[in-house]
């Protein structure tokens, strides 16, 4: 606590503090609230994850600077800049992040009165995200600046093969062995997803600004369950607006946990894909390509299977990358995605009919 504490006491806060405390369950930062006393404002203090961003100086100064347009189109909108964007807090010395000696530090302001929800249990709710995130990239669709790709490769299936193969070729845990089932499901798809990829790499599908994490907790609600704002936004960088596509339909429509070990809880809900894909496209219909109309479908398999070589390489390279609550979490992880994927495979059709239906109306 006197630890945190004073590396907190080197950002520009309001206020005396009283009490930090960890929050949230992400699997890749340590968050924790700072309450403050009075009316002064709460903030996230966050430890950046060093291993897995090289570069923090460059995510956030992506951060600053799409926080920065967003808040200006907020702005320019009449809405509530503190509310709806979020707001990055600089150091004394006017720095986007505070380095210890061994770890990265940001703060940014506690949004009052907001929910984060792990489970899309209403389709509402699915709407709403879905036009939050599409809001998201709309407000963003003319930002110019080049953005720094805080990690290589993020969504790029061609390098995630590279880095699988390594992966196999060293066996670092000498787990490859016990798998042959589960790394027959990633070869079996190999040259279909990379087939995606290379309309990206064509610029057949375009490049535009994207958030790359949309799971259902990287937003913020209000009580009403409208959109507050996208948080999370370490990964924000150029890639294809389908990947923030994908990724939401891989987090909302699943019927059971991202880690269930019983399988039969696990299913994508086709009317939470209908809700989501409603309201995101309220937003974006209008300035999406006809390839990126064609491809949203294919969008959710193409990460939903992206996750399960993520997590099974992590397995097989002895859990390096996820934060892990037991020993065999992430082959559980690859087990309950791949149940997930399948699930979307055989609704595949049905998924490509109600775009279609939104798209006619
Ligand atoms: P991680 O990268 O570890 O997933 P997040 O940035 O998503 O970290 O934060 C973890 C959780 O902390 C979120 O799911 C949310 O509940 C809460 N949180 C983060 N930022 C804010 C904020 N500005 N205001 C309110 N709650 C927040
Ligand atoms: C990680 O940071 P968090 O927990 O929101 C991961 C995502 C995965 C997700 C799986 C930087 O997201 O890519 O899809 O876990 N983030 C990073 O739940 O790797
Ligand atoms: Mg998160």
């Amino acid at each position: 606590m006197d630890k945190l504490r004073s590396i907190v006491s080197q950002f520009a806060l309001q206020g005396d503090i009283i009490d930090i405390r960890p929050l949230g369950a992400g699997f890749i930062n340590d968050t924790y609230i700072v309450a403050t006393e009075g009316v002064a404002p709460n903030y996230i203090l966050q430890r950046k994850n060093h291993a897995i961003f090289p570069d923090v100086p460059a995510m956030m100064d992506n951060i600053a600077r799409v926080t920065a347009h967003l808040k200006a189109k907020v702005e320019a909108a009449g809405g509530d800049t503190e509310r709806k964007v979020l707001t990055v807090v600089p150091t004394h010395g006017g720095a986007l992040y505070y380095f210890d000696g061994e770890n990265y530090w940001a703060v940014c302001k506690f949004i009052e009165g907001s929910v984060t929800h792990d489970v899309a249990d209403t389709p509402q709710l699915a709407y709403m995200g879905g036009k939050g995130i599409g809001r998201f990239q709309a407000m963003l669709a003319d930002f110019a600046e080049p953005l720094h790709e805080v990690i290589k490769g993020f969504h790029n299936i061609r390098w995630r093969f590279e880095q699988w193969d390594r992966a196999l070729a060293e066996d670092k845990a000498g787990r490859k062995a016990t798998l042959k089932e589960e790394i027959e499901w990633i070869e079996s798809r190999r040259e279909k997803m990379l087939a995606f990829w290379t309309m990206v790499e064509r610029g057949e599908l375009p490049l535009r600004v994207t958030h790359n994490d949309t799971k259902l907790s990287n937003i913020l609600f209000d009580e009403n369950d409208e959109v507050l704002c996208v948080i999370d936004l370490d990964t924000v960088m150029s890639s294809t607006s389908l990947n923030d596509f994908g990724d939401a339909i891989r987090s909302y429509t699943n019927t059971g946990a991202e880690d269930d070990k019983n399988l039969d809880n696990v299913s994508m809900n086709i009317e939470i894909f209908k809700h989501y894909a409603a309201g995101y496209l309220s937003e974006r219909r209008a300035t999406m390509s006809a390839t990126e109309r064609e491809w949203l479908p294919f969008s959710a398999l193409y990460i939903t299977y992206e996750q399960v070589l993520r997590f099974l390489m992590d397995y097989i390279d002895g859990d390096t990358y996820y934060k892990i609550c037991y020993a065999d979490h992430n082959l559980v992880r690859t087990h309950a995605q791949y149940r997930l994927l399948q699930s979307m495979e055989a609704q595949y059709e049905a998924m490509r009919s109600v775009i279609e239906e939104l798209l006619a109306e």
